[in-house]
């Protein structure tokens, strides 16, 4: 029998991502649709491992968070570890206002994925480069993939098929290395 995972988050389209990425490598999981506890840290990996923990304490079950974020190098990282925040208050049109004139668009999405169970804890990692689109196109993903265009493409991520983001994708490597130990 497979080993089962939980996936705990409270962004529906960011779970559903990660359960098709894990069944790629052949992993069942289950998403747990609840709040993170949200600390303030200017670090991904601190951020999700800390929420794992306060999720494992509810749930008592092997269970993986993501904390992911957007980081703008015009804007020194931000929004980063504020991209929830700031895609609720201001969104993709504020961020490309931001940009507005700026030549330099480069941006990375990371993902620190943090795997909590009984007795053991790891954080495993995902980036991938890009640049930030001068407008949004695209309608599929989320949050900021319709200005998000990674490296050697042409394309935002909100235009590429699923299984294209989740070959390259932030998240699908941060995943590929937690497949690997789980
Ligand atoms: P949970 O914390 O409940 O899991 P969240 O939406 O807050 O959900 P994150 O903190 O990991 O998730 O992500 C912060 C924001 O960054 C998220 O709301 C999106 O706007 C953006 N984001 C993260 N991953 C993304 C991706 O693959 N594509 C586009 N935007 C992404």
């Amino acid at each position: 029998m497979g080993k089962r995972v939980a996936i705990v988050t409270a962004n529906r389209a960011k779970g559903e991502e990660a359960k098709r990425i894990l069944q790629g490598f052949g992993i069942e999981a289950e998403v747990v649709e609840m709040e993170k506890l949200e600390v303030q840290s200017e670090v991904l990996e601190e951020i999700a491992l800390r929420a794992a923990r306060a999720a494992f304490e509810v749930l008592k079950r092997p269970l993986v968070v993501d904390d992911s974020g957007l980081f703008v190098e015009a804007l020194n990282g931000f929004p980063g570890p504020y991209s929830s925040y700031v895609f609720k208050k201001i969104g993709i049109r504020g961020i490309l206002k931001l940009l507005e004139g700026e030549a330099n668009r480069s941006a990375y999405f990371k993902t620190a994925l943090a795997f909590v169970s009984r007795d053991v804890e790891r954080v495993f990692v995902g980036v991938v480069r890009g640049r930030i689109a001068e407008e949004p196109r695209g309608s599929r993903g989320f949050g900021f993939d319709p200005i998000f265009v990674p490296e050697g493409e042409d394309r935002t991520f909100a235009e590429m098929e699923s299984w294209e983001k989740d070959r390259i994708s932030h998240r699908a490597r941060a995943y590929e290395a937690f497949a690997k130990f789980f």
